[in-house]
């Protein structure tokens, strides 16, 4: 692909530090969370999970991330789970729930520069002090959420870099000063306020409000498309796409997440409009209206930055749970094992392996723009001027949509391109180059692979172009694609599966137990480790599955038929849970949980036991008296074809004919309200 060709001057890629440069890099990033995507990463063997976290963060060798954001839990369903507050009540705080806390560890760990970036997507009832707003008392959620990061810190001595608002909601104006007030209260000035995590539009009251400009650091926009708006640039505000991707790790998502890693830096420098209207010929067109250069109001240094955040870090969610393999990498297996490093950790390596944050862009027109014949290219310095890295990827419009927003049409054509090298970069003679190609209709994907120096003479290099394509050219040396041995096979989840929930340590989520409404966390009596079911009310939800005062953990196989499910449960006196259930073909989780249909053996706190066709308990199936004392006691349900079995303590309960609908799904165990309740000795057999 690199060779000597006729240099067409049309095609020459300027690259000239002389001319200037533009805004600071502040790198690309993986979110944990919104919510649970990292939840059946935790229990994976120690090979495999290290391997895993090496391909995310370790510093070239795959990905090598150079931001890390994450869920502050806020004990709400949040995607694929729910992620455990710091504060259940107001009398609680703990930090030692969950998961984020270790994963931020094992980054920092392997890359002590890694940038960290916290965000809510919902918060416990009693900050919402029983509405659904979390800002009815604003220096109760901004004293909440310091708390998290000073617990970062105290805990962990982990510094949390920058801090969101709320995930895709509303936000207000007060509550983010006097976060920002709260912050510097409590020595935290160097933790930067990003807002809103939404769209575009707080832009307008960043404009009007210079108080609130004074305390936001950066706009984070959640896939923007690649566009800023014009108000959103005219701020001068640093511009994030905060988050962004959630497509299919497949060649595609591959060739998503390279053009928007390039071109939300190449299209959101500018600011377009989109017309929209009917040709003569009854087509539909869209025209990009191009305004170039609107500088921000204020003068001087351009302070704006530019990151792609990518929504998920790592799919590591029960297939079946919503947005299966949106993440850069794949793991849901922990018990065999089993991984896959997906395109977009390649496609990563080629911008993050030689590139830092506060490396910055060179400017569009002397080394960042679009290439004649589709595709982008983005040039990027290093701080002290030595080393250059350049991006180029050629992804055409059918291989690299992305989940949203949608995409206008562009053509993309091989093209050869002449990389010319002048200012201070005329003294390079040569390059590293990487290369990527993202194989379609049965050819192989190439990915990241080295392809040795190129020379460049009087400052020139000229390259053969093909579709789908990315090339790294750059000074830096070194770059490696990582490798391990291949992951154990892939395996069914093992059956039996029993989990005693001795041996975890205290306060972490019972594993594979993919919590959906309610928080679970592993608890002692003194003898005696359990898991206990901790949310007390409705929260300040992040969406509908956690307004209807139920609690659900999905775990197995969402293929399932025929299952034996049995554990043992206690209620406790002291806001206690008005029952408790375990089922069966439970066909879907996320935000949809509520809606779960299944079959569920609700024991009762009333002294009856319902068998439900759904969740909710609005299809029963069956019902009848069942009186328990306090105390332990074993639930059992056994479903084979067209019948389902219940017992309490070994004694038979029902045995009847049930729906066939629905006809697979997981396994679950829950509560009928929200109050605590315990669990263990957990069992699922398969049925034969
Ligand atoms: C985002 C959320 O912030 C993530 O937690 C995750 O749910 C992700 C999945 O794609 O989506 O929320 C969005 C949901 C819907 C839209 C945009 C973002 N939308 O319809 O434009």
């Amino acid at each position: 692909n690199i060779h000597a060709s006729p240099v067409d001057d049309s095609n020459v890629l300027l690259f000239d530090d002389s001319l200037g440069l533009e805004r600071p890099f502040d790198g690309i990033g993986g979110l944990s969370g919104g919510g649970a995507t990292s939840k059946l990463l935790v229990n994976y063997p120690p090979t495999q999970r290290n391997e895993i976290l090496d391909y995310l963060f370790k510093p070239n060798f795959g990905a090598s991330l150079q931001i890390l954001k994450v869920e502050i839990g806020g004990d709400i369903q949040s995607t694929d789970g729910t992620e455990a507050s710091h504060m259940h009540n107001s009398w609680d705080e703990n930090y030692e729930r969950g998961y984020e806390w270790w994963l931020m560890l094992e980054a920092k760990k392997r890359n002590p520069n890694i940038k960290l970036y916290g965000l809510p997507w919902g918060f416990p009832a009693w900050i919402g002090q029983g509405t659904q707003n979390p800002y009815t008392n604003i220096t109760l959620t901004a004293d909440y959420i310091v708390r998290w990061i000073s617990g970062a810190k105290n805990r962990y001595n982990l510094i949390i870099d920058y801090i969101g608002i709320w995930n895709e909601r509303n936000y207000n104006i007060d509550y983010i000063k006097t976060l920002r007030k709260t912050l510097d209260a409590r020595g935290f000035q160097n933790v930067l306020i990003v807002a809103a995590d939404g769209g575009w539009d707080i832009a307008g009251d960043i404009d009007k409000d210079a108080e609130l400009s004074g305390v936001i650091s950066a706009i984070g926009c959640h896939y923007p498309g690649t566009w800023s708006s014009p108000d959103a640039y005219n701020t001068g505000k640093t511009l994030w796409a905060s988050e962004d991707y959630s497509t299919y790790n497949d060649e595609i998502g591959g060739g998503c997440w390279a053009r928007i890693l390039n071109q939300n830096y190449v299209n959101g420098y500018m600011t377009a409009r989109k017309v929209s209207g009917i040709s003569d010929d009854g087509l539909n067109w869209d025209i990009m209206v191009w305004v170039r250069d609107r500088r921000g109001k204020g003068t001087g240094e351009w302070v704006i930055m530019r990151t792609t955040i990518s929504w998920d870090l790592i799919g590591s969610y029960y297939d079946g749970l919503p947005y299966y393999r949106d993440g850069l990498m794949t793991a849901v297996q922990p018990w065999s094992g089993n991984y896959m490093v997906n395109t977009p950790i390649w496609i990563t390596a080629h911008t993050t392996q030689f590139t830092s944050v506060g490396w910055r862009y060179l400017k569009h027109g002397s080394g960042v723009g679009l290439l004649p014949k589709g595709g982008s290219y983005v040039g990027l310095l290093s701080p002290d001027g030595n080393q250059m890295t350049i991006v180029i990827e050629t992804m055409t419009h059918d291989h690299s949509v992305c989940i949203r927003p949608g995409l206008p049409w562009y053509d993309v054509h091989p093209q050869i391109v002449t990389l010319t090298l002048k200012g201070s970069f005329s003294r390079f003679t040569e390059m590293n180059v990487w290369y990527s190609k993202l194989g379609f209709n049965g050819a192989p994907d190439v990915m990241f692979q080295s392809l040795g120096p190129i020379k460049f003479i009087d400052g020139k290099a000229t390259i053969n172009l093909g579709l789908d394509e990315v090339y790294t050219f750059t000074t830096v040396a070194g770059g490696l694609k990582g490798s391990y041995p291949d992951p154990p096979p892939l395996s069914p989840f093992p059956l039996p599966y029993i989990d005693d929930f001795e041996g975890y340590a205290l306060y972490q989520e019972p594993n594979n137990l993919a919590q959906q409404t309610g928080a679970y966390e592993v608890i002692s009596d003194g003898q005696n480790q359990f898991v206990r079911q901790m949310v007390l009310n409705n929260p300040v939800a992040w969406c509908d599955a956690d307004l209807h005062n139920k609690s659900i953990n999905v775990i197995g196989d969402d293929s399932w038929t025929d299952l034996f499910v049995q554990v043992s449960f206690r209620i406790p006196n002291v806001n206690g849970s008005s029952g408790v259930f375990v089922a069966a073909r439970v066909d879907q989780g996320g935000c949809g949980a509520n809606s779960a249909k299944g079959i569920y053996f609700f024991a009762l706190q009333d002294g009856t036991y319902q068998l439900s066709n759904d969740f909710l308990r609005t299809k029963i199936l069956q019902q009848g008296s069942l009186s328990q004392d306090p105390g332990w006691h074993t639930l059992s349900l056994f479903i084979q074809g067209p019948s389902a079995l219940g017992a309490l303590d070994g004694s038979a309960v029902f045995n009847v004919t049930i729906p066939t609908s629905p006809a697979k799904g997981f396994a679950a165990i829950g509560t009928d309200s929200y109050g605590l309740a315990d669990f263990d000795d957990l069992y699922l057999a398969s049925v034969s």
